[in-house]
C-alpha cells in the first residue's frame, strides 16, 4: 500500500481532485476503558449492564481497546492512506460530572486523549473530523431526563464549546449529532437504543432537544472555533412506496415525516413541517418547541453528513393479514414509528446484507440528489456507508469479504453518479474502519475493513480494506 497517486484510467469512475476519503467509528464503538481517564459512565454503560438489552450480554467495556491501542489504528489508517478519519467524543470523559444543571468541571485527562489522537492524525498526514454527540450521553443527565429535557440540550451546547476551544486550532470540521433519528426514535420510542424507554412523546420531544442541541453546539463551534466548519449528520432515508396507490403514497409521506423532515426542515427552513405535526397531534401539541428555538436550529451550518446504508420500504398495513416488519423492529414490540399504525415495512427479496438490510446503492444516488436539492449551496458529504458481513479468518490469516468489496464498489459508484449529475458531495466515510460493538447487536455483526479479534485485540485488514486503500491511491474506482 502506498499513498502516491496513480495516473488516471480512462477506464475508471474518477473522484474530483481533492475528494476527502476516510472512516468512521464512534467512542463507545471502539474506545472500551470505560472507567479510565476520569469517565463516568454513560446511558449506553448502563443499557448493555442492564440483562437482555444486548445479545450475549455483551458491552462496549473493552471493545476495540482504541483507547490504548489508537497509535496502532492510526498507523492502519495510514498504510490505507485514508485523507481524512471521523471519530466521535465521548462526552462523559470530557465533563464527567455534568448534571442538568452545570457543566461541571473539565477534565483534561478526556481533552487530552482527544488531543494526543488529534496530533497523532495530523502526523500522520490525516484530517480529523470530530463527531460530538454519538449516543453515549452522560448517565447523570438521563437520569435528569435526558433528551426530553431542554436542559440536556443546553449542557450539550456547553460541552460543544469546551471541545471546540480545546481541538479547534487542529480540526477543520465537528459534526455536531450523528443520526439523531437513533437517539430519539431507538431510544425512547422503541427502547432497543439506551435508554431504553418506550414513550412516543418522549421521543418526539427528544427529537426537538436534540435538533435544539444541533443549534446550540452549532453556535457554540462558531465562537469558539471560527476556522473550524460546522455539519450535522443524519441517517436520512430513501423512502420507496411498494405500489403507486395513494396508499402506500400516504403511508411514504409519514415515514420521510419523521424519519426525514423533522430533522431536514428545521435546520434548512426554520420549520416543522406541518403534516409531521398534525400526525402527530394525539401524541404531544409539539409545545416544547419556544420562541426563538428554530432561528437557534436554523442557523447556516457547512457540509450536511448523510448516513446512508439501505432503502426504506413502506406500505400501507391493511390490517386483513400480519404485519411485514422488514425494518427489523418485531410483532408486539414497541415501534420507532410514530403514529404510523397503518405503515408496515414489506419484506424485499434480493441481496442482504448481515444486518437483513436490502443491498440498493439506486438509493444512494437518489438521496444524495434530494439533498442536493432541498440544500442547495451545502456541501454534502457521505458520513457513513458500509456493510456487516460475517467475515472469517481463512487458514492464510486472510479475510476475503468479497460481499463487502462488491457492497462498496456499487455504493461508491453510486456517490460517482449523483457528483456527475450536480450533487456536492467533497468526501466519503466509510463504516467502519474496525469491526466494534453493534450497539444491542453488540460484537455479533462485522461492519470493519479491519478484522479485530476481541480475544487478542489483533487487527487484520480485509481484502476491503486493500481495495479501499486502491480507490484511494486512485481516487478512483475502476471497473
Ligand atoms: O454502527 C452504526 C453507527 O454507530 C451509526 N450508524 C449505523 C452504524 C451501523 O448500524
Amino acid at each position: 500500500m502506498t499513498t502516491t497517486q496513480a495516473a488516471p484510467s480512462t477506464d475508471a469512475l474518477q473522484f474530483p481532485a481533492g475528494f476527502l476519503w476516510g472512516s468512521a467509528t464512534a467512542s463507545y464503538q471502539i474506545e472500551g476503558a470505560v472507567t479510565e481517564g476520569g469517565r463516568t459512565p454513560s446511558i449506553w454503560d448502563t443499557f448493555s449492564h442492564t440483562p437482555g438489552r444486548v445479545e450475549r450480554g455483551e458491552t462496549g467495556d473493552v471493545a476495540d481497546d482504541h483507547y490504548h491501542r489508537f497509535r496502532e489504528d492510526v498507523a492502519i489508517m495510514a498504510r490505507l492512506g485514508l485523507t481524512t478519519y471521523r471519530f466521535s467524543v465521548s462526552w462523559p470523559r470530557i465533563t464527567p460530572q455534568v448534571t442538568a444543571d452545570d457543566l461541571g468541571p473539565v477534565n483534561p485527562e478526556g481533552i487530552g486523549f482527544y488531543s494526543d489522537l488529534v496530533d497523532e492524525l495530523l502526523a500522520a498526514g490525516i484530517s480529523p473530523s470530530i463527531t460530538l454527540y454519538h449516543w453515549d450521553l452522560p448517565q447523570a443527565l438521563e437520569d435528569a431526563g435526558g433528551w426530553t429535557s431542554r436542559r440536556t440540550a443546553e449542557r450539550f451546547g456547553e460541552y460543544a464549546e469546551v471541545v471546540a476551544a480545546a481541538l479547534g486550532d487542529r480540526v477543520p470540521l465537528f459534526i455536531t449529532l450523528n443520526e439523531p433519528w437513533c437517539s430519539a426514535y431507538l431510544g425512547y420510542a422503541s427502547g432497543v437504543h439506551a435508554p431504553g424507554r418506550t414513550d412516543d412523546a418522549a421521543a418526539l420531544t427528544a427529537v426537538h432537544h436534540l435538533n435544539l442541541a444541533h443549534g446550540l453546539a452549532a453556535a457554540s463551534i462558531r465562537r469558539a472555533a471560527p476556522t473550524s466548519r460546522v455539519a450535522l449528520t443524519l441517517n436520512l432515508a430513501w423512502v420507496r412506496p411498494q405500489t403507486d396507490s395513494p396508499e402506500d403514497a400516504e403511508a411514504a409521506r409519514r415515514v420521510d415525516g419523521l424519519q426525514n423532515r423533522v430533522f431536514l426542515d428545521p435546520v434548512l427552513k426554520g420549520a416543522y413541517p406541518a403534516d409531521v405535526q398534525a400526525d402527530t397531534a394525539a401524541v404531544t401539541d409539539w409545545s416544547f418547541v419556544q420562541p426563538g428555538d428554530l432561528d437557534v436550529i436554523a442557523a447556516p451550518i457547512d457540509v450536511l453528513g448523510v448516513n446512508y446504508y439501505s432503502p426504506t420500504h413502506v406500505r400501507h398495513w391493511t390490517r386483513e393479514r400480519p404485519k411485514e416488519h422488514a425494518d427489523g423492529h418485531g410483532e408486539g414490540k414497541a415501534s420507532p414509528w410514530i403514529a404510523c399504525d397503518d405503515v408496515e415495512f414489506p419484506f424485499q427479496h434480493g441481496r442482504k446484507t448481515d444486518m437483513g438490510w436490502s443491498i440498493d446503492p439506486r438509493g444512494m444516488t437518489e438521496l444524495l440528489l434530494r439533498v442536493a436539492r432541498e440544500a442547495p449551496g451545502c456541501e454534502i458529504m457521505v458520513t457513513e456507508n458500509g456493510a456487516a458481513f460475517p467475515d472469517v479468518i481463512d487458514a492464510n490469516g486472510r479475510v476475503i469479504d468479497t460481499d463487502r468489496i462488491d457492497y462498496l464498489r456499487g455504493h461508491l459508484a453510486a456517490v460517482h453518479e449523483a457528483i456527475e449529475a450536480g450533487a456536492p458531495v467533497t468526501g466519503y466515510y466509510l463504516w467502519s474502519l474496525l469491526d466494534n460493538f453493534e450497539w444491542a447487536w453488540g460484537y455479533g455483526k462485522r461492519f470493519g475493513i479491519v478484522h479485530v479479534d476481541y480475544n487478542t485485540q489483533v487487527r487484520t485488514p480485509k481484502d476491503s480494506a486493500l481495495f479501499y486503500a486502491d480507490v484511494i491511491r486512485r481516487n478512483a474506482l475502476t471497473r
